[in-house]
């Protein structure tokens, strides 16, 4: 079996069972005489709306049933899985409502301080499994819709991912949203509702990857409420004149003004009654059409205004980390003012509701910018304070910097946005006057701190010199919030080190922080992998709520690491995993894997600094090394299947080379009788968060192996070691503080530190020494590729040449101790009872990487929020 990949067999997981059947047991068994006992007896409560939250079997298959023959018009004889996951949908939805009124009504009355969490992007992922859960209701459920003749897993295998982020600072948001709930903290989540996701991702019979647009609404959205009520009025374009009436206010007229309408999402706490609510605005034209052209024939023109407004929404863009600097995106600014000024304005308008004055707005609002995409929210604010409220200058710059909070998520500096001048004097002409305004007050501070310091205040200036000049956000950011801070501890330095110093020397160290990023331990232990949670739950003899809401109680599992019995069955739960992800590629790809082999993974967005690059590279090696073995040789060498997943940017074209070369060595080596017994490579097509859940429990190493300095955190590496599998690393991210929790014996590192990159990088470019000498192993794999081992190897030159010009990434630098590092992981897997010790050992020590942990340091230590609980029965 080759690994050659059909292009039309890849995409979302194809549903089992189309065929439809009738619910068993819902006809009523027939009476004496043959009638039908009909109608049923608690059909009479369905009608009079009595749904009851405190569910039993019965009231769910009710519910259910109910759904099917009002709700989607269908016959109880004829239904599909498809159907079934529809009702199963709506009928959980009728309970998350009931907890999400109530919430929204607690919070109404009690008027607590609120946080809102802006993002561009909030990678949920799907939905049903972790409602039920969350609810307390996934085994009634179970029960009920089995009783209909229906198995659960078929069902959740109906629903769509909701796509709407490139990574993990989309699944970051949505990580956080599900613990403030379940933390009972008053948080709002704001973003655009896309109608399209990220591509999906197809592989070509040739490796390479071709995008498709992402229809995740064409099946409809069970989970989201239209709220055809709250809609807001933006403008864009236009002038703005200065009223030069002794205050700061001018006039913003003219120009195109959208509608926001809002789309809400219910956002479940895990064992409580919370639910709190993820707010998508969706862009509308605020009139339909031109009736003017549409009279005089032009209906192109008459359509148009229409199509602009309803663009801005239609697309989440796929870039992550890659071309930031958005020459002539026009309607990626579009997007993020559209998203800041619809979410200011409800924000506003809710805080208003309290009776409070302008002043007091930061004691009962704080809002969190997910790095620098939502930064206009800054001068939209103080547009709204002077324009519209009145308020004098500093008044206003004292309101706006103790309101916003700004993480940053990258210090790669081509990820840093900027916005061109002109772009945003034509677009958003207010905003301009008023960052200009904000320049000048704030470099006339730092002068007063650093006299004559020219050069720094060219560095720290929110306008880069340049033809155009750019606004740089990430500045604008910080000096408009109240605190800054990264998301690991590395990082956290870094930031306070390179990109920001001249802010932290200016603004003193105290406004800067670090908050390491944090995971939910409920979809990423106990719904991905169900066999461990139970496994946990019963060994360390505490209810499944008790650990999942506070995940230090896993050290509870480290005397077991010694029990035999225990470790055999930690060890068949993990290749019982292994055999999952096996037949979800049997059944999507039709592949066919083995399980008696260490699962090696590397899933995240392709990119350079990420190097999978020398992943598949340190893959042909190997496969070279065993080619040269004999066979008693390849006898004793450690089995190993290499999955690799991953989306690159469209125009990354580099990345996407990297995918081409990872699919044609698949090609060769899974064919080859010499190897394919002792190596086998998979690229799994169109990476997401559902196929993640099926990798991640699967893995016994996953590979973190970014260049030193260069990942701001990672959160995937959590994940895996959650679930018992082991972490091949650099000294990056998390990879540092994941190493202290488990302990450096646990974990496999490799390559130079961060501090040595900047020099390693100047000796590359000033003192080049050939390849072949500096790392012969590597030498040899790049000419076998560009020799046309894997095919045409011309076709790769321009990746190799990325590696043997300046190597900006350190593969040549780092190749050797990463095939030690590799090594050292065969070794370590061949004694089999030691790396399980090893594996309870990890997820023992994941405590930390709780997202609960992480959103009450925000709480407590950024927005000064508290806990806010909801009766579960309402008032
Ligand atoms: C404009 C396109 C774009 C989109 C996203 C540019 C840059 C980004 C992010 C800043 C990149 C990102 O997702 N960063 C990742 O954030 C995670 C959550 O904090 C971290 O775990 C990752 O290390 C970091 O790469």
């Amino acid at each position: 079996m080759t690994s050659t990949i059909d292009p039309k067999s890849i995409g979302r997981p194809a549903r089992p069972h189309r065929h439809a059947r009738t619910l068993t047991g819902y006809f009523p068994e027939k009476d004496a005489s043959g009638k039908d006992k009909w109608p049923r007896g608690d059909e009479k409560a369905w009608k009079d709306g009595q749904r009851s939250v405190d569910k039993d079997v019965k009231s769910v298959t009710r519910n259910f049933v109910g759904h099917v023959q009002t709700s989607l018009a269908r016959q109880a004889y004829n239904l599909d899985d498809f159907g079934a996951y529809q009702a199963a949908a709506l009928s959980t939805r009728d309970d998350l409502l009931v907890n999400w009124n109530n919430t929204q009504l607690t919070y109404t009355r009690k008027s607590p301080k609120r946080a809102y969490y802006l993002s561009l992007e909030f990678l949920m992922g799907r939905t049903l499994d972790n409602a039920l859960l969350n609810l307390g209701l996934k085994e009634t459920f179970s029960d009920g819709v089995q009783r209909l003749g229906f198995n659960m897993e078929d069902i959740l295998e109906q629903e769509r991912d909701a796509a709407l982020g490139n990574g993990g600072l989309g699944r970051l948001a949505a990580c956080y949203l599900d613990s403030s709930a379940s933390q009972e903290l008053p948080v709002w989540g704001y973003g655009l509702r896309y109608k399209y996701g990220i591509f999906q991702q197809f592989i070509s019979t040739d490796g390479e990857q071709l995008e498709a647009p992402d229809p995740w609404l064409d099946n409809q959205n069970p989970w989201e409420l239209p709220r055809l009520d709250v809609i807001y009025d933006v403008r864009f374009y236009g002038h703005a004149d200065r009223l030069n009436d002794g205050t700061p206010r001018a006039l913003w007229q003219g120009g195109q003004e959208v509608l926001a309408v809002a789309y809400d999402v219910m956002i479940p706490g895990y064992s409580t009654a919370t639910t709190n609510n993820l707010r998508l605005w969706e862009s509308k034209p605020k009139r339909g059409f031109d009736l003017n052209s549409f009279n005089a024939g032009n209906y192109e023109g008459a359509v148009e205004a229409s199509n602009s407004a309803q663009a801005i929404t239609s697309v989440l863009y796929p870039n992550d980390h890659t071309y930031v600097v958005l020459f002539g995106k026009e309607l990626r600014l579009k997007q993020q003012y559209f998203w800041t000024a619809a979410s200011l304005a409800d924000i506003i308008r809710r805080f208003k509701n309290l009776g409070k004055s302008m002043q007091e707005f930061p004691d009962y609002v704080a809002i969190q910018l997910n790095d620098t995409h939502p930064t206009l929210a800054i001068p939209e604010l103080m547009r709204i304070l002077i324009d519209d409220e009145d308020l004098r200058w500093d008044n206003a710059w004292g309101i706006v910097t103790n309101t916003f909070f700004y993480t940053n998520h990258t210090v790669l500096p081509e990820a840093l946005e900027k916005w061109p001048v002109p772009l945003m004097e034509h677009v958003l002409p207010r905003h301009m006057q008023i960052i200009y305004d904000i320049v000048l007050d704030f470099l006339l501070a730092v002068e007063k701190k650093f006299p004559g310091d020219r050069e720094r205040l060219a560095r720290m200036s929110l306008i880069e010199e340049g033809v155009p000049k750019q606004v740089r956000m990430a500045h604008l950011a910080c000096i408009g919030s109240r605190k800054v801070n990264g998301v690991a501890e590395l990082h956290s330095e870094l930031v306070q080190t390179t990109i920001l110093k001249d802010f932290v020397e200016f603004e003193g160290i105290g406004k800067f922080g670090n908050v390491t990023n944090g995971i939910t331990p409920r979809r990423w232990l106990d719904q991905c992998n169900p066999e461990l949670s139970t496994l946990i739950t019963n060994t360390l003899k505490l209810k499944k709520s008790v650990w999942l809401k506070d995940l230090t109680k896993l050290e509870g599992l480290l005397p077991f690491a010694e029990d035999k019995v225990f470790r055999a069955k930690w060890a068949a739960i993990k290749q019982r995993n292994k055999e999952r992800l096996a037949h979800y590629v049997q059944t999507t790809l039709g592949l066919t894997i083995r399980t008696d082999a260490m699962f090696d993974v590397q899933i995240k967005r392709i990119h350079e600094y990420k190097r999978q690059s020398l992943n598949i590279l340190g893959v042909i090696h190997r496969y070279f090394t065993l080619k040269k073995m004999t066979a008693a040789e390849k006898a004793k060498v450690n089995r190993r299947v290499v999955f690799f997943a991953g989306k690159a940017a469209p125009a990354y074209y580099i990345a996407k080379l990297t995918i081409r070369l990872i699919v044609n060595v698949a090609r060769i080596i899974n064919a080859d009788p010499d190897t394919k017994e002792y190596l086998q490579l998979y690229f799994l097509p169109d990476y997401s968060v559902s196929l993640a859940e099926v990798l991640i429990p699967a893995s016994d190493i996953s590979q973190h192996i970014s260049t030193a300095g260069t990942e701001a955190s990672g959160t995937s590496n959590m994940k895996f070691c959650l679930n018992g599998g082991l972490l091949l690393g650099t000294v990056d991210g998390a990879n540092i503080e994941i190493a202290e929790e488990v302990g450096e014996n646990n974990v496999f590192f490799f390559g130079h530190l961060t501090p040595a990159v900047e020099d390693l990088r100047y000796q590359h470019l000033y003192h080049p020494v050939p390849i072949e000498e500096k790392c012969p192993a590597l030498a040899e794999v790049i000419n076998q590729v560009s020799t046309g081992a894997f095919g045409d190897g011309g076709v790769y030159e321009p990746l190799l040449n990325t590696i043997r010009q300046s190597d900006y990434y350190l593969l040549t630098d780092d190749f050797d101790s990463y095939i030690a590092a590799l090594d050292m992981v065969d070794e370590a897997y061949l004694d089999k009872e030691e790396w399980v010790k090893k594996s309870i050992r990890t997820t023992a020590k994941m405590g930390k990487f709780s997202s609960d942990r992480a959103i009450n340091e925000y709480a407590e230590s950024y927005w000064n929020i508290e806990p806010t609980s909801v009766p579960p029965e309402g008032y």
